[in-house]
């Protein structure tokens, strides 16, 4: 059976999302034929190329009414985007190096509101050039793809305010899946006028299709983000032939969609699939082909007489050593575009370079975190894979990719399985550079990271969600905030970037523990071992220990709305009664200074402008002095 693997809008655009490499890898070792394409990637190539921009010119100028002032400088200017966009394009992918030299002139991209950012490090500015502190004078391509950025950005913005304010590089109408009770908004969505976007994504289904003719369309919805589109796809392949068997899986439907009994969904797919996906796969191309009953499908759901039905007949999943390995044949691996938005080193890995991503274990080996989905199977399940099995699977897409970096896509990798690997790779002599997610714990020596190092590790990221101890062990995260220090400066010392996730918000967070939060975030930065991070509020879930136990937490839920589709935020109500919006603000801004290296020995009470929040009980020196009795 001919099956083709779609990634539907958006993800990223520097290197593809991997489940349909895994799935593709996966089906092909089990003698199918099996194909992929990432559409996400084509449609921004399409809309942002000389032909798209015609077409974005042609829609914001037939709207000569309420036009912003970026739509109206995207026109003014349009001939000089025109003529520059398919040279930055082929710039960003990589393929035309030397057109650096002209983007740096900064009279050869048209520059809009997006280049008003610059002025932020003006006062920085180092004889007139503001982006000289950041770059160097050396840093000629990493300038250059920054002003490429921009430029897409601007257009990006464009895009937004003349065709559709849903778009965005890397997610797309995620509001209108993300913790949608009903399908109501995704239908109204599905049943309007296409735009230049939908036509876009049609036409290049349609192509698809005409390339491929597969039997069977497998749509992967990682995000909220993707979802809207992998529906516009589905629509247009049914569309064009409703023999075509679609199905739809992936992170998304593994965690929103698990009490899925809206009829309407199945009038895009056959079927949608719960969890990994090989298994149901396997059980379900049989039934395809005649040899399995519809009362043997594996996790998942049908439409049967009108009504959506959940089949699970009991069958052990592959084991992770028989998934096979993933596969890129068939993605366009020259044409992704490495950007550049934020300037810091470790946050750029997110978004430039072209990163294989391979999983180190199925599931994760702690899974106690209070806030973290650890009922779901892509959590709780956990297997590792021996260390050769990873390692011929490295070699194997070093082989077929001629590209050495990896990113490790676990929720933490395990420490065990990463010290195996690290000897295993540097028992073949092979050079790779990777970096993943982590759980700062202390098994992370620093003989352990400077052997991590040794094997090619150029980052980690991690969670350090609120730098507190009560918080710490209420959310069962197993750290402590000077375990953090000891273990992230380890990294920080064998020459390894250190990324930590930070969160507030948290049930019984006071504004007492935000600013003690902050002063150790501070002193983390302050004294390298950390070079980057990112907060993120708390959002309860459903699946996660907080939303299944909500008391433990000394907080209520607000009622679920009950609705057919899908389930994962719930509202809660916290005693505390903290204004967490307001302080998160302040917190960005002191992440943002600190990654810069700004601020960085300053109360972090002046971050709090026109908010009384009381003085840090923190020591100020109390990382160093946890790193001084982790030496002895
Ligand atoms: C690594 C990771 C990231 C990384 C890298 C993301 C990337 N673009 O590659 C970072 C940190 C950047 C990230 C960011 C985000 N992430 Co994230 N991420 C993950 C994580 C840990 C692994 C993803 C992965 O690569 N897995 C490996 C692949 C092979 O697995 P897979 O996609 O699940 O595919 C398997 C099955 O799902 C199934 N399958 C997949 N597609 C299909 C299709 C069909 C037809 C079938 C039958 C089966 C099938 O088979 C595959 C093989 O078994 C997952 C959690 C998890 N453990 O899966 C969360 C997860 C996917 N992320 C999630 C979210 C929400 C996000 C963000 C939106 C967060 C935010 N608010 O910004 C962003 C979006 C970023 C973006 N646009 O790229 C959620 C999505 C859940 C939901 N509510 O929809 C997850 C599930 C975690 C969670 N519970 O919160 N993420």
């Amino acid at each position: 059976m001919r099956v083709l693997s779609l990634i539907p809008p958006m993800t990223q655009l520097n290197t593809p999302y991997p489940s349909t490499a895994y799935l593709t890898g996966f089906l092909r070792s089990r003698g199918d034929d099996a194909r992929q394409e990432d559409l996400a990637l084509a449609l921004v190539l399409r809309l942002f190329s000389r032909e798209g921009l015609a077409a974005l010119r042609d829609a914001a100028g037939a709207q000569p009414r309420n036009r912003t002032a970026r739509v109206r400088h995207f026109l003014a200017e349009y001939p000089r985007y025109a003529a520059t966009v398919d040279a930055a394009i082929a710039f960003l992918q990589g393929r035309d190096s030397t057109l650096a030299h002209r983007i740096n002139t900064r009279r050869f991209l048209p520059e809009g509101a997006r280049f008003d950012s610059l002025d932020a490090y003006a006062a920085r500015e180092d004889g007139g050039d503001p982006l000289a502190w950041a770059f160097g004078s050396l840093g000629l391509q990493d300038r250059a793809r920054h002003l490429a950025t921009l430029y897409l950005d601007d257009i990006a913005d464009v895009l937004r305010d003349a065709v559709d304010p849903r778009f965005e590089f890397v997610r797309y109408a995620e509001s209108l899946a993300m913790s949608q009770p009903t399908f109501e908004p995704l239908a109204q969505a599905l049943a309007a006028e296409p735009n230049l976007i939908d036509a876009t994504l049609e036409a290049l289904t349609l192509e698809a299709l005409a390339r491929h003719a597969p039997e069977v369309v497998l749509l992967s919805a990682p995000f909220p983000g993707s979802v809207y589109a992998a529906l516009r796809i589905a629509q247009a392949v049914k569309r064009r032939d409703p023999r075509i068997v679609t199905v739809l899986g992936g992170g998304f439907v593994n965690t929103e969609l698990r009490t899925l009994s809206e009829p309407r969904v199945f009038d895009y797919f056959d079927y949608v699939t719960l969890d990994s996906g090989e298994r149901p796969l396997l059980a379900l191309l049989e039934h395809l082909r005649g040899d399995r009953s519809r009362e043997r499908l594996v996790r998942t759901f049908a439409r049967d007489d009108g009504k959506v039905r959940y089949v699970n007949f009991p069958e052990p999943d592959i084991p992770f050593d028989e998934t096979g390995t993933p596969t890129w044949d068939g993605l366009p691996l020259g044409s992704y575009l490495s950007l550049l938005d934020m300037l810091n080193p470790m946050h750029r890995l997110w978004s430039d370079g072209r990163w294989n991503k391979l999983t180190v274990a199925q599931g994760c080996y702690w899974k106690k975190c209070s806030f973290c989905d650890v009922s779901l199977d892509y959590i709780s399940r956990y297997e590792a894979a021996s260390a050769k099995v990873m390692v011929d699977r490295i070699e194997a897409i070093v082989a077929e990719t001629g590209q050495t970096g990896f990113h490790f896509v676990d929720e933490a990798a395990p420490p065990k399985a990463l010290k195996a690997l690290a000897a295993e790779l540097q028992a073949r002599g092979l050079a790779i550079s990777w970096w993943g997610n982590i759980r700062f714990e202390k098994t992370f020596t620093p003989e352990l990271c400077r052997a991590l190092a040794a094997s090619g590790c150029i980052a980690i990221s991690g969670g350090l969600e609120v730098a507190s101890d009560r918080l710490l062990k209420l959310m069962k995260k197993g750290v402590t905030v000077d375990q953090v220090a000891r273990v992230t400066r380890a990294f920080a010392d064998a020459g390894i970037l250190v990324h930590a996730y930070l969160m507030y918000g948290f049930p019984t967070q006071t504004v007492q523990d935000t600013v003690d939060s902050l002063e150790n975030v501070r002193q983390l930065f302050a004294n390298g071992c950390i070079q980057s991070g990112f907060w993120h509020r708390f959002a309860c879930t459903v699946h996660s220990p907080v939303g299944k136990h909500p008391q433990d937490y000394g907080i209520t839920l607000e009622p679920l709305a009950d609705g057919p589709f899908a389930k994962n935020d719930v509202g809660f109500v916290d005693p505390t009664g903290v204004d967490h919006d307001s302080l998160g603000r302040a917190l960005k801004t002191a992440l943002y200074n600190f990654m810069h290296g700004v601020g960085l020995e300053e109360d972090v009470r002046v971050w709090f402008e026109g908010q009384r929040v009381p003085r840090p009980t923190v020591g100020r020196r109390r990382i160093a002095q946890a790193l001084r009795t982790g030496t002895r």
